[in-house]
């Protein structure tokens, strides 16, 4: 019996937006099943979410990730419902397309914003398995360098911190990624110690 019921926390809304083929649905998966899905193992229904618990410095949190499944084509009508209450928007492109990157400046970053203007934005760099070009004849495909990611988050407001490069096949990246979110929309898991940290022991000797 417990006398003062605690209810749950509700879970961090967290929603991915970007081009399609920079692998949303893919990033996505990896978050839902912990491993890669080639594309004739996505689900192409019309908006995904899956929520699930996240332990981060000994704090357990429930994040449900949104993957729009094609809500980017239809920019004007959607976007405000799928960014409505989200406390960060992961703003993906493909680190071999630079056309994904450019419509994260104008298309992706101003439309969220206008919906969704307290999420935390963050920035995530895809595909970054490519750089090594080990299936590509050895050749890299990287066309937007980290420096570039990280020049354009200053110059949009884009905390450094908040910046990415992962692969959603190999999993590069994608663990601590999904840390450093939960980290930062959560101001509680943010403010505890860590682990190996005693802060209230009395000093000895
Ligand atoms: N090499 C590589 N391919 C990826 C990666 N993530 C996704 N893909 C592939 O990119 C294509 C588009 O992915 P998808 O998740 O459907 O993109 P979406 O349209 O943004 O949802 C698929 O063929 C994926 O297998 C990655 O990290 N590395
Ligand atoms: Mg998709």
């Amino acid at each position: 019996m417990s006398a003062g019921r605690e209810s749950a926390p509700p879970a961090d809304k967290v929603v991915l937006v970007g081009n399609p083929g920079v692998g949303k649905s893919t990033i996505y998966q990896y978050f839902k099943t912990g491993r890669f899905a080639p594309e004739d193992q996505l689900s192409h229904r019309d908006k995904a979410e899956h929520t699930k618990k996240w332990n981060v410095s000994g704090v357990e949190r429930s994040m449900t990730l949104y993957d729009t499944a094609g809500v980017e084509r239809h920019t004007q009508t959607m976007l405000p419902t799928y960014f409505r209450r989200a406390k960060a928007i992961m703003l993906v492109y493909s680190i071999d397309n630079m056309e994904s990157f450019g419509d994260i400046g104008s298309n992706w970053l101003d439309n969220s914003l206008n919906s969704a203007n307290s999420a935390r934005v963050v920035l995530v760099g895809n595909k970054v398995d490519l750089e090594d070009g080990q299936e590509v004849g050895g050749e890299s495909k990287r066309v937007i360098s980290r420096e570039r990611a990280m020049q354009y988050a200053v110059m949009n407001d884009i905390d450094r911190s908040m910046v990415f490069e992962i692969s959603a096949k190999t999993g590069h990246g994608v663990t601590e990624m999904f840390d450093a979110i939960v980290k930062t929309i959560d101001p509680v898991v943010q403010s505890q110690p860590a682990v190996d940290e005693k802060p209230n022991q009395p000093s000895c000797c």
